[in-house]
């Protein structure tokens, strides 16, 4: 039953989904592409993707840009030419591919709590996470805002371990004046169609070590070194053509996606500003965000709805809101029956996960849809009683 029977606006017709993929100039990319097909040359280190490489690497002001099929390849990759064995310190507080890239090849993620404020890897609850088979730290910066980077470079080298960055969701962010893509051993981004910045699937590594990059370069194509010359264990991570020529089409627009979402947060700003228990992240201003990101946390005792039931009716009025990162990756499997206890050490990620809601935002969405939007949520936090009898009816 849809909520605007309770006198909010009527629902959505069509789905609003968060996730739309952001997308640039149509006839660039057609004509991108019909060069490809004229060309003959469909992947394998093409034309394309090494203008890609270069371009992003001017972008970041980073020397090495490897681009990948998708980031979790690219994880994996960067992982195993850091030479990552044994256990590596991650939030839990991801999306499942950061874990993932680690037990894939028995390598024991360790998941550390997170900032209640940034959602970040805690820095401070680290030191005792080491143990003599620890060998690296991946910092995840969530919603693109940098984790506390120094602090983390500062515990990797007097620890003397490896340190590098799921920086899946923040290209085009910075951290302290300089582009993320920099920092530490190595940075990887996904360029996934629903990102900041997409090649329909894609990622790539950043890093400033010529050694690590050349290695990387190596691995994402079967380890061959030239012809009929194998040097490493490899895989197939290479990104096609026609991901590197919806990559090259995007990169031309990242500014108008930034000034798109930044509009649209701050309508969503406006519009939520008194609605009781809902609270926007915000994102510092002294760093560059690409807000690709509307994420509110529920604060169920002042609402008078969980975060769950919001969802719920979100979802009941075509909003298709999404409860990123929610249980947390310590609660999913296989690491919820490998470390049932996990969770004694992440309280702050399981309040955090609890609470938190994900909105729709790009350009498919204007003002006046995040106005109604914002209106569905304040209609539902008054009258908080009728809809969780409403709520509760339809799951029942
Ligand atoms: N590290 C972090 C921190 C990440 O967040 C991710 C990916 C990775 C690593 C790994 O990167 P990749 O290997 O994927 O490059 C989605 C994405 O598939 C995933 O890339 C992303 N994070 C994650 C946060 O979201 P799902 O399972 O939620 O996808 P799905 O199919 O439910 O779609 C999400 C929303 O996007 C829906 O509301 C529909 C919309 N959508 C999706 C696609 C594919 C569209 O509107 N158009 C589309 O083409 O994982």
């Amino acid at each position: 039953m849809p909520l605007g029977i309770l006198s909010g606006p009527p629902a959505f017709r069509d789905r609003l989904y968060v996730g739309r993929p952001n997308v640039g100039d149509r006839t660039a990319f057609l004509s991108r592409i019909n060069d490809m097909l004229d060309r003959g040359w469909l992947t394998n280190d093409g034309p394309f993707v090494q203008e890609l490489e270069r371009r992003v690497a001017a972008y970041v002001g980073v020397r090495h840009c490897v681009a990948m099929c998708n980031a979790t390849v690219a994880l994996e990759i960067a992982i195993r030419a850091l030479e990552l064995s044994g256990e590596v310190i991650i939030p839990s507080y991801t999306f499942i591919a950061t874990a993932h890239s680690l037990q894939w090849q028995q390598i024991t993620p360790v998941f550390a709590d997170i900032d209640a404020d940034t959602h970040c890897i805690d820095p401070g609850v680290i030191e005792q996470m080491i143990t003599p088979r620890t060998t690296g730290i991946i910092g995840v910066h969530i919603w693109g805002q940098a984790c506390d980077v120094d602090a983390l470079a500062e515990i990797a080298s007097r620890r003397k371990l490896r340190l590098m960055f799921d920086a899946a969701h923040a290209f085009g962010c910075t951290h302290k004046g300089r582009m993320i893509g920099n920092n530490g051993d190595a940075e990887v981004f996904s360029f996934h169609a629903t990102k900041f910045f997409n090649t329909l699937e894609g990622g790539a590594v950043t890093t400033n070590n010529d050694e690590l990059a050349a290695k990387m370069r190596l691995m994402r194509n079967f380890g061959f070194s030239g012809y009929d010359n194998v040097v490493y264990v490899g895989t197939n991570g290479k990104m096609n053509e026609a991901a590197a020529a919806m990559g090259l089409t995007n990169l031309e627009a990242v500014d108008q996606f930034v000034e798109i979402n930044r509009r649209n947060w701050d309508f969503y700003r406006a519009g939520l500003a008194g609605i009781h228990g809902l609270s926007l992240f915000s994102y510092p201003e002294r760093d560059r965000n690409n807000f690709q990101y509307v994420v509110v946390a529920v604060d169920a005792d002042t609402a008078g709805l969980t975060r769950d039931e919001l969802v719920s009716v979100l979802w009941a009025e075509n909003v298709i809101a999404r409860k990123y990162f929610w249980p947390g990756c310590h609660r999913m499997e296989p690491y919820k029956s490998l470390y049932p206890h996990a969770g004694l050490l992440t309280p702050v990620t399981e309040k955090v996960a609890q609470r938190v809601m994900l909105l729709p935002t790009g350009a498919s969405i204007d003002a006046t849809t995040i106005d109604i939007i914002c209106e569905k949520l304040r209609v539902a936090v008054s009258r908080a009683a009728d809809v969780r009898a409403m709520t509760r009816q339809r799951i029942d």
